[in-house]
């Protein structure tokens, strides 16, 4: 339908007597999106364009988008974007930002994206402090390529290039780059969410929040990695794939913040996630 029919059908409806619950934001493009229904992504998406729009910074945001499935994050948004090279997100965002120091600049990167190929930019813009915000989307897989292991694959999880499960001997532990990063002095804010749920939609939607408004205090570099499905690459439903991830991702890769206001929460033991890595088998 064109948006002047949807405009349309959407005044009729109202005239009629119906209430509206759910405005899109304008922030967002009106491109369709690309995206597996039921994957991450678009929710992840819809979420910083509503804190965008909310914080009202919409003219004044730059976003970095990566390769990977999200590639084509700069059709979806409607502010200014630049496309990096494959994992090079937070470097071409260091640029940005020191440039323009007045911008809003945010980073979207899946795993492949930020915790292979990236992991040197990953780390060193971390470590240095950068004023940024970085979205991190984690599906434990390559979903634009074809399924194959990423970094944070767990272990007995298949993949296409595990297909078997992810062996510690063959194919080492799975990588927690949020854990490894809060380690950082540079990183101000670090905190993991995910969007399966209303609740957990909400919580991640306050957590990027926060992220954007430490930037806008100067604060330092804020770290939001959400905790996605792959449906496709897991081959599984979206409703399926969201339990696995529940049942599966979540006792690997803790929920909640891990560090804020500079300094590591509390009742997170960073150190003990070094070495706790539970088993996952892949029905
Ligand atoms: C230099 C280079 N190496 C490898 C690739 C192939 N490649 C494209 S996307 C990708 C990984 C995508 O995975 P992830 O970052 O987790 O994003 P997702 O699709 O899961 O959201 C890879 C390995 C490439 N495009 N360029
Ligand atoms: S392949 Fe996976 S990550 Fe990519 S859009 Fe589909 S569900 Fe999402
Ligand atoms: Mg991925």
């Amino acid at each position: 339908m064109a948006n002047t029919d949807i405009e349309a059908r959407k005044q009729e409806l109202l005239n009629q007597g119906y209430t509206e619950v759910y405005t899109r934001t304008k922030v967002l493009t009106d491109a369709v999106m690309h995206y597996c229904p039921g994957c991450g992504h678009g929710t992840t998406h819809r979420l910083v364009a509503e804190v965008i729009d909310e914080m009202g910074i919409q003219d004044q945001v730059v976003g970095v988008s990566p390769v990977g499935c999200s590639v084509l994050a700069y059709n979806y948004f409607d502010v200014d974007f630049q496309e990096a090279a494959h994992g090079r997100a937070p470097a071409l965002a260091t640029a940005i930002k020191r440039l323009n120091p007045d911008t809003f600049v945010f980073t979207y990167q899946g795993d492949g994206d930020l915790a292979a190929i990236g992991t040197a930019e990953t780390i060193h813009a971390c470590n240095r402090g950068e004023n940024i915000t970085m979205i991190f989307v984690n599906n434990g897989i390559y979903g634009m390529t074809g399924g194959q292991m990423a970094p944070t694959t767990l272990i007995g999880m298949k993949s296409a290039t595990t297909p078997y499960g992810r062996r510690v001997d063959l194919n080492g532990y799975p990588l927690r780059i949020t854990e490894l990063i809060s380690t950082l002095p540079g990183t101000y804010y670090v905190t993991r969410q995910s969007v399966q749920t209303p609740a957990a939609v909400r919580k991640a939607k306050a957590a990027i929040r926060k992220a954007f408004e430490n930037q806008k205090l100067k604060k330092g570099l804020s770290f939001v990695e959400i905790l996605s499905n792959c449906n496709s690459g897991w081959k599984m439903t979206p409703v399926q794939a969201n339990k696995w991830m529940e049942d599966n991702m979540m006792p690997n890769y803790p929920v909640g913040d891990i560090k804020v206001d500079g300094k590591l929460v509390d009742n997170v033991d960073v150190a003990r996630l070094a070495v706790d890595h539970p088993l996952t088998v892949m029905q």
